[in-house]
């Protein structure tokens, strides 16, 4: 392969804005300046290269609540790349009782048409001796994140006592723990009362989850997460009090890292009340949309970096799949699509409205996951020796976001007739151009997993800085044996 340099554009990194061409060997970045010339030429004129997108939060075929999420491997990472993301992570969910690595096999499995590179997040979902073994050659594996569900009571959800074991694991090896964080018991309480009282439709879903569900969620896995001395990832941060208490303790000194998503930043809880069963059912996820005061909280942790990131929680899908729940909210599979659409809409909704920099819109899609999820600079950066994930973002196109031209393959966009400036001229994989403008030259099976390096053990989260030692027992003479 010969080289390609990308001529005329603006590099845009989460730091710093500058004229500069950008020359690829391969798949790798060789040099950074002025006046370079290469075997290919892609003109950047007008346009930022900025490093591609990194969602860290997707379910691709992802089997669940009686279904499988509808965009594989192939359609998802397809719809990332014309969205301007190179990079997915995705949860891989063992079964109760299921070995994490017959887990992982199955998840690797799926991923032989990826177009776009990979990762995994090893999800908690039972506890046992054998899990704790497992975790450490799932890090050996590359794969240093784990997750834990607060809610799904009966399938997913893991208690406190076994969310503490796995944070202290996670602890010792120097691994992320990332929590779904609903109080579970309280929503499968709130469901039922719900159902019994005839509220069966796809509004009650979001009755049945109120913002402090996942407030109390949050400030509990902080708390478990300090004592186990780990930092923490909270996914789908979507309300004023899981945001409030994540800013609290990052302002205490812990390590605690919210990562919101596009939809819950532009679309509101109406989509449910004003709307058919079809179209609200279609907006049906775990957390729901909230309303407008929820949606400036989470713009305003954005701009102050009380959040880090903004992902999609891609699961997606099709009306027919959601009509399962046709009588009973709580069988509506939850989930919805959002890949394609996350840059486009996260540029109109925040960079062209001045709610947030082009830099930290760099930030939030990409540099800071890299570096939280331990990718960077392979990920996330556009510097010499980093993979060449660029896209090439033209501020000036635009076009009308429409299930119609989605690569997505549900029949439906939650961002139907959204318009959006600003979409990719073009987007590179591994120096392969994959996307010019709205054609799609994503090469199936040129996507590849990307291990992960565990943090060195002493990246804690403490809001008490401790030296980690064995608990002191305390010699006491003269006290009489049932004395404290
Ligand atoms: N929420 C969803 O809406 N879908 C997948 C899993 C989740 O937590
Ligand atoms: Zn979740
Ligand atoms: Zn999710
Ligand atoms: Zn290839």
């Amino acid at each position: 392969m010969g080289s390609t340099v990308v001529k005329n554009g603006t590099v845009v990194t989460a730091d710093l804005t500058y004229k500069a061409d950008v020359k690829i060997e391969g798949e790798t970045i060789v040099e950074i300046g002025q006046n370079l010339s290469g075997d290919t030429v892609l003109d950047a004129t007008g346009c930022y290269i900025m490093p591609g997108g990194i969602d860290p939060h997707t379910h691709l075929e992802m089997p669940f609540m009686g279904t499988y999420s509808a965009d594989d491997f192939e359609s998802g990472t397809r719809a990332g790349l014309a969205g301007g993301t190179t990079m997915v992570v995705d949860f891989c969910l063992p079964n109760p009782n299921q070995s994490l690595l017959e887990a992982l096999q199955m998840w690797d499995n799926k991923t032989g048409k990826a177009s776009a590179d990979y990762s995994f997040h090893m999800a908690i979902t039972w506890w046992s001796e054998q899990v704790w073994r497992e975790m450490a050659e799932v890090v050996d594996r590359g794969i240093t994140s784990f997750k834990h569900f607060m809610a799904y009571k009966g399938s997913l959800m893991v208690n406190d006592d076994e969310m503490f074991s796995s944070f202290q694991r996670c602890a010792d090896l120097g691994a992320l723990p990332l929590v779904h964080a609903e109080n579970g018991d309280v929503v499968a309480a709130m469901t039922a009362k719900l159902l019994a009282e005839g509220n069966n439709g796809p509004e009650a879903h979001a009755y049945s989850r109120p913002p402090e569900v996942e407030g109390e969620a949050t400030n509990r896995a902080i708390m478990i997460a300090d004592m186990a001395g780990v930092p923490l990832y909270v996914v789908h941060v979507s309300a004023e009090q899981s945001h409030e208490a994540i800013r609290r303790a990052r302002q205490k000194g812990m390590r605690v890292y919210g990562e919101p998503l596009i939809q819950h930043l532009t679309l509101d809880e109406s989509e449910y009340f004003n709307a058919d069963w079809d179209h609200a059912a279609r907006r049906v996820m775990s957390p729901p949309f909230r309303n407008k005061s929820h949606q400036d909280s989470l713009w305003a942790g954005l701009q102050s970096g009380s959040l880090s990131c903004v992902a999609t929680d891609h699961c997606a899908f099709t009306t027919d799949q959601k009509r399962t729940g046709v009588g009973n909210f709580a069988k509506i599979p939850n989930g919805t699509g959002g890949l394609e659409d996350r840059l486009p809409v996260l540029w109109t909704a925040g960079v062209n409205t001045g709610r947030l920099t082009m830099n930290e819109f760099v930030a939030v899609t990409s540099t800071n996951i890299a570096k939280i999820l331990n990718l960077y600079p392979k990920k996330g950066a556009v510097l010499v020796g980093a993979d060449a994930d660029l896209v090439v973002w033209d501020p000036k196109r635009k076009k009308t976001i429409s299930a119609a031209s989605q690569q997505s393959v549900i029949d439906y966009n939650v961002f139907e007739g959204f318009e959006v400036t600003g979409l990719p001229r073009y987007v590179l994989s591994r120096g392969k151009v994959s996307i010019v403008e709205s054609e799609v030259k994503a090469e199936p099976g040129h996507g590849r997993f990307v291990a992960r390096e565990a943090k060195n053990p002493v990246n804690r989260a403490l809001s008490q800085w401790k030296e980690i030692v064995a608990p002191r027992k305390v010699e006491r003479s003269g006290i009489p044996a049932t004395g404290v």
